[in-house]
């Protein structure tokens, strides 16, 4: 942007609001920066870091409420494409062509939101201020941090290569890049050893790591390459390395899980973390010091995952780098006028789209009811949801709460236990929560398990 485009948009702001723009005195810049020496600062009702699956739900949801004028909310992302990233797990089955999961960002942003398509560089929250990677700041009344969290494909040696070679049998549905090249490989593979990984430590979507795994044995099973029941003589031996010490976090999900792994042949490397790719070998780190090196001919990648380093150097992370709220509130610790929710934040639940439908109105809520100078005193219970494929045509419909305490919304109504793989589950998962998601929930109107959200 020029500075006179700068300063007719700064003006046109200032219009409706006390906008400040700052001439930054050229004395003081040296000869290398003189170039563009001008630098703004906006004023906003709310700022949102982050348009992922948080930040446009929350947005949204405030705006809906009516209390807000153009321009009053900003959102800071510097992504050019919003992807349905729980659909990549059906893109790795087949069951989904990756592009039709994914949306120009700027169109999913309502035109009275205020979008700053921009790296964000630092937080500064005693000053109520944002700095974006161009220098401009963006003060605000209340922050909200769904910035998300960084699929690490550099914490794994050699994951990075072996995925972006199309020979090797290594794949990812954790990025757009590769997430079809796992349906490629499992449908390539006719004999040999398959792995699936899932590292120590916080990732998104905790089930995906096998979910992929339970379509690529469905497969091989209907191929006639693997028999659950004679896995040993089959062509295809399959492994699940975790750096868990179980299937799943949560007891209830975790036993029948645990059950259908040894119905089905399948070996279990538990508390192994895959720590590096060296051309058919996989090294594991086990125990204190302990390294266990297999072979492979397929492998599915868990990268590690960890909170973003504008994040983590921030004043407002936790030691882990997470955004350091209060549990019930999604209210910062230190910073009253700061919030978190979804991936980013210090929430000590599972990392999921389900999660983002019962955190939003809470924060929503909260941010108001604060904006009034009420107690922000609506909570949070931890809900989260894991719909996960246990074979094409089932899903086993987990949904959770704070403490690994099951919360199923159609358990009591239906009289059923969602713990048992179903085909109703499987069309919510595979056509309803897609439509749900981009129709409604992007929009500020989905809130998940209560279903459509009136203002
Ligand atoms: C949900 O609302 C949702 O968003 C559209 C999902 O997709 C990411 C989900 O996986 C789940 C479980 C929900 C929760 C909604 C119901 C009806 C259980």
């Amino acid at each position: 942007m020029s500075s006179s485009q700068l300063l007719v948009t700064t003006a046109a702001c200032a219009a409706r609001r006390s906008v400040i723009t700052q001439l930054a005195p050229a004395a003081v810049r040296t000869f290398a920066s003189v170039a563009n020496v001008t630098s703004t600062t906006r004023n906003h009702k709310v700022v949102v870091v982050g348009g992922g699956s948080a930040g446009l739900t929350i947005s949204h949801q405030l705006l809906r409420k009516g209390k807000f004028s153009q321009d009053d909310i900003a959102i800071v992302d510097p992504a050019e494409w919003h992807h349905y990233q729980p659909g990549w797990t059906l893109v790795g089955g087949g069951l989904k062509n990756k592009e039709q999961l994914r949306k120009p960002l700027k169109s999913l942003i309502d035109p009275k939101l205020r979008f700053y398509n921009t790296e964000l560089a630092s937080f500064s929250p005693e000053s109520n201020t944002v700095t974006l990677d161009n220098g401009d700041k963006l003060n605000y009344e209340h922050l909200v941090v769904v910035p998300g969290i960084k699929v690490d494909f550099n914490s794994i040696k050699g994951l990075q290569d072996a995925l972006s070679n199309p020979d090797s049998g290594v794949s990812s549905i954790y990025g757009y890049d590769t997430c079809d090249k796992a349906d490629r490989t499992i449908k390539a593979l006719k004999g040999g050893q398959a792995i699936f990984t899932q590292p120590m430590g916080v990732v998104k979507c905790a089930g995906a790591p096998q979910k992929i795994m339970w379509l690529a044995l469905d497969h091989w099973k209907k191929s006639g390459l693997y028999d659950p029941a004679n896995p040993s003589s089959s062509p295809i031996h399959i492994t699940f390395a975790t750096g868990l010490p179980v299937m799943f976090g949560v007891p209830k999900y975790s036993a029948v899980l645990e059950k259908l792994r040894k119905e089905r042949g399948v070996e279990g490397l538990f508390a192994h973390d895959l720590v590096e790719i060296n051309g058919n070998d996989a090294v594991f780190s086990h125990g204190e010091n302990q390294k266990l090196t297999r072979k492979f001919d397929l492998m599915h990648v868990t990268p590690k995952m960890g909170a973003h380093a504008f994040v983590k150097s921030s004043p407002l992370a936790n030691e882990a780098g997470f955004v350091d709220v209060d549990e019930e509130t999604l209210r910062h610790k230190k910073w009253k006028n700061v919030w978190s929710a979804g991936d980013a934040s210090s929430l000590p639940t599972s990392k999921t789209a389900a999660a983002i439908t019962a955190q939003a109105p809470v924060l929503v809520k909260n941010v108001l009811r604060s904006m009034k100078g009420k107690e922000a005193d609506e909570e949070y219970d931890g809900y989260t949801s894991c719909p996960l494929l246990t074979e094409y045509g089932k899903v086993l419909l987990a949904e959770f709460k704070y403490g690994g305490v099951p919360k199923e919304t159609f358990g009591k109504a239906l009289r059923i236990d969602q713990a048992v793989p179903r085909r109703a589950f499987y069309h919510l998962k595979k056509d309803f929560f897609p439509w749900v998601y981009y129709k409604y929930m992007v929009k500020g109107t989905w809130g998940g398990p209560k279903g459509w959200l009136r203002d």
